[in-house]
């Protein structure tokens, strides 16, 4: 998260980091994504993180990370390291475009009912531009690969599907569909989700409306964040 701060996880408890098992340990614990409890054994996060392009390699199996819920200094030991006993990726996800890219993580044992946040409905008016959205992640900070060990949320606000289709027209590739994504950022630019802050929660209105999924660079005011669309990407039952 660039241009934001620093926040503690009992103003955020649904927010959750993907940490590489391999690599656990050390400042950030090898978290490599973010995600959110929608329930108290399911995790939403974004599809690419579980593709072969995070971190290179073979895409990653459930035994490969956990989840570190209920701590916002990844430095630290509070709350709960979770295994995911399975993962379903969205068979729409199209990684070309980045459409639909969501997936649903089953942990092995439940979370607290106090961590779930609710998701919001298509209709619902949270989706209305000019609404203030708050992305929380561990991402880059600068846009230069400065990563944070501590959570952070930046302000942002829901754009018109205008300003996505405007800095991202595609052609050949990725580009902006507001079908299935979010298009969110600070008109002034500066703040917006970063690097490592994918599958990490966008929230309006105490539900939960995206999650980061893709833009160009961070916090330029010409180029907002894009986020999955999870109200019209998640299936009714998951
Ligand atoms: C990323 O690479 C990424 N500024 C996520 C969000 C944004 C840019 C990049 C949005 O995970």
């Amino acid at each position: 998260v660039v241009g934001g701060r620093q926040v503690g996880i009992a103003d955020a408890p649904w927010v959750v980091a993907l940490s590489s098992r391999d690599r656990f340990g050390g400042t950030r614990a090898g978290q490599f994504c973010g995600g959110v409890v929608v329930a108290p054994t399911k995790v939403l996060t974004a599809a690419h993180c579980l593709g072969r392009e995070v971190l290179g390699g073979e895409p990653w199996e459930v035994r490969d990370f956990a989840v570190i819920a209920g701590r916002a200094s990844l430095r630290g030991q509070g709350g709960q390291e979770v295994r995911v006993s399975d993962t379903w990726i969205n068979p729409d996800y199209d990684p070309t475009t980045n459409s639909g890219d969501l997936a649903v993580l089953t942990l092995v044992s439940p979370l607290p009912e106090s961590y779930v946040i609710g998701v919001a409905r298509p209709e619902d008016a949270a989706y209305a531009p000019g609404t203030a959205a708050d992305v929380y992640g561990w991402g880059d900070t600068t846009g230069r690969g400065s990563y944070a060990s501590a959570l952070r949320t930046a302000r942002v606000q829901v754009l018109p599907d205008t300003a996505c289709e405007r800095a991202y027209p595609g052609g050949s590739g990725v580009r902006y569909r507001g079908d299935t994504m979010v298009c969110a950022g600070d008109p002034q630019g500066g703040k917006d989700a970063c690097q490592g802050d994918s599958g990490g929660p966008l929230v309006a209105g105490g539900l939960l409306i995206g999650l980061v999924s893709w833009g160009s660079g961070c916090g330029e005011a010409e180029n907002p964040g894009v986020y999955t669309r999870v109200s019209t990407v998640l299936p009714e039952r998951f």
